[in-house]
C-alpha cells in the first residue's frame, strides 16, 4: 500500500552502543599516529565542541558541531583537531543516522572509558547547527595565561574552582605538537591512559622553564622529557587550586568520581534535551 508511511528509524541504546564499539575498535587502527591511540584527540574535540558555552547567552556547547565550519574550525585553539574530526567520517558514514554534535561527544565518552578512565553517563539528543551557530573566537582557555584567565573562562561555562582543577586532570592524556599548538610534549608517562598522574607530577617533580625557541613552557628537571602550560602550572600557583589537586593526587577513586561528573557537566552545557531522555552508560570494549 502506497499510503504507508515509511518507518522513521528510532535508534536507542543498542544503536548508540553499536557506534561506541566501532569507535573503540578503530582507536588504535593506525599505530603511528601519536602514542598509537585517537582518544586523546578525540577528546579534545569533545572539549572544544563543548567548552565555547557562554551562560550568560546560552551560546556555544556541544549541540551544533558548528567546528565543522570556518571560522570556527580556524580558530588557534582548534588548530589539529581536523585529526579527529576526520577520525570519526567513516563512523558518521556507516551510522548516518547520528548527528556529528552526538557523534564527536560520544567519541569523546568513548575515548576516556576506553583508556581507563571512569564511566561517562551519556544522553543523546544534540542537533547539528549551521554556520550562523559559530561561536567567536577567544572562548576557550589560553594556554599562556594563569588563574584569573582561568576563572573568567571557566566561570563563564558554570565552572567552579573544583571543577576547574578536575577537568584540568584530562592533561593525564595526549601531548602538545608543534604543528598545532606551537608547545612540545606529554604531560605524563601514559599518555594513553587515564590516571592522576598528571597531579602528582604537578606536586612532586620540580618544574623549569624549558630552553629552546618555542613558546614559555615548563619541562620536569629530572628527565626533561615531560611538559607542563603556564596555565597547568597556574592550578599549583593559587592556594584554592591547588588544595585540590592535593585531594586528587592523593585519591585516584575520588579523581574518577569528580572527573566524571564534572565532564558530564561540560559535554552537556547547552544542550536542549527532551523532557525524560534517558542517560546511559556504555559498556566499554577494552574491559
Ligand atoms: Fe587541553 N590542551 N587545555 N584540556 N587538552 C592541549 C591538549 C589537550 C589547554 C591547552 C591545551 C583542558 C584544558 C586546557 C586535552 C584536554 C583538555 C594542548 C596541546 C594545549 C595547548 C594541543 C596540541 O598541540 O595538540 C588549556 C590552556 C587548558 C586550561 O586552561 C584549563 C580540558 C579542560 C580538557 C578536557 O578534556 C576536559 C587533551 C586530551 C589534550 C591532548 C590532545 C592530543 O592531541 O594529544
Amino acid at each position: 500500500d502506497s499510503n504507508v508511511a515509511p518507518k522513521l528509524f528510532v535508534p536507542k541504546f543498542e544503536d548508540y552502543q553499536k557506534v561506541y564499539n566501532e569507535i573503540a575498535n578503530r582507536l588504535e587502527e593506525k599505530d603511528d599516529y601519536d602514542d598509537g591511540s585517537y582518544g586523546p584527540v578525540l577528546v579534545r574535540l569533545a572539549w572544544h565542541a563543548s567548552g565555547t558555552y557562554d551562560k550568560e547567552t546560552g551560546t556555544g556547547g556541544s549541540n551544533g558541531a558548528t567546528m565543522r565550519f570556518s571560522p570556527e574550525s580556524d580558530h588557534g585553539a582548534n588548530a589539529g583537531l581536523k585529526a579527529a574530526r576526520d577520525f570519526l567520517e567513516p563512523v558518521k558514514a556507516k551510522f548516518p543516522w547520528i548527528t556529528y554534535s552526538d557523534l564527536w561527544i560520544l567519541a569523546g565518552v568513548c575515548a576516556i572509558q576506553e583508556m581507563m578512565g571512569p564511566t561517562i553517563p551519556y544522553r543523546a539528543g544534540r542537533q547539528d547547527r549551521d554556520v550562523a551557530a559559530c561561536t567567536p573566537d577567544g572562548r576557550l582557555p589560553d594556554a599562556a595565561q594563569a588563574q584569573d584567565h582561568l576563572r573568567n573562562i571557566f566561570y563563564r561555562m558554570g565552572f567552579n574552582d573544583q571543577e576547574i582543577v578536575a577537568l584540568s586532570g584530562a592533561h593525564a592524556l595526549g601531548r602538545c605538537h608543534t604543528d598545532r599548538s606551537g608547545y612540545s610534549g606529554p604531560w605524563t608517562f601514559s599518555p594513553t591512559v587515564l590516571t592522576n598522574d598528571y597531579y602528582k607530577l604537578l606536586i612532586e617533580e620540580k618544574w623549569q622553564w624549558k630552553k629552546w625557541n618555542g613558546p614559555k613552557q615548563y619541562e620536569d628537571k629530572k628527565t626533561q622529557t615531560l611538559m607542563m602550560l603556564p596555565a597547568d602550572m597556574a592550578i599549583i600557583q593559587d592556594k584554592k587550586f591547588k588544595e585540590w589537586v592535593k585531594v586528587y593526587a592523593a585519591d585516584n577513586d575520588k579523581f574518577f568520581q569528580d572527573f566524571s561528573a564534572v565532564v558530564k557537566k561540560l559535554f552537556e552545557l547547552g544542550v536542549p534535551f527532551k523532557e525524560g531522555t534517558e542517560t546511559w552508560t556504555f559498556k566499554p570494549v577494552n574491559a
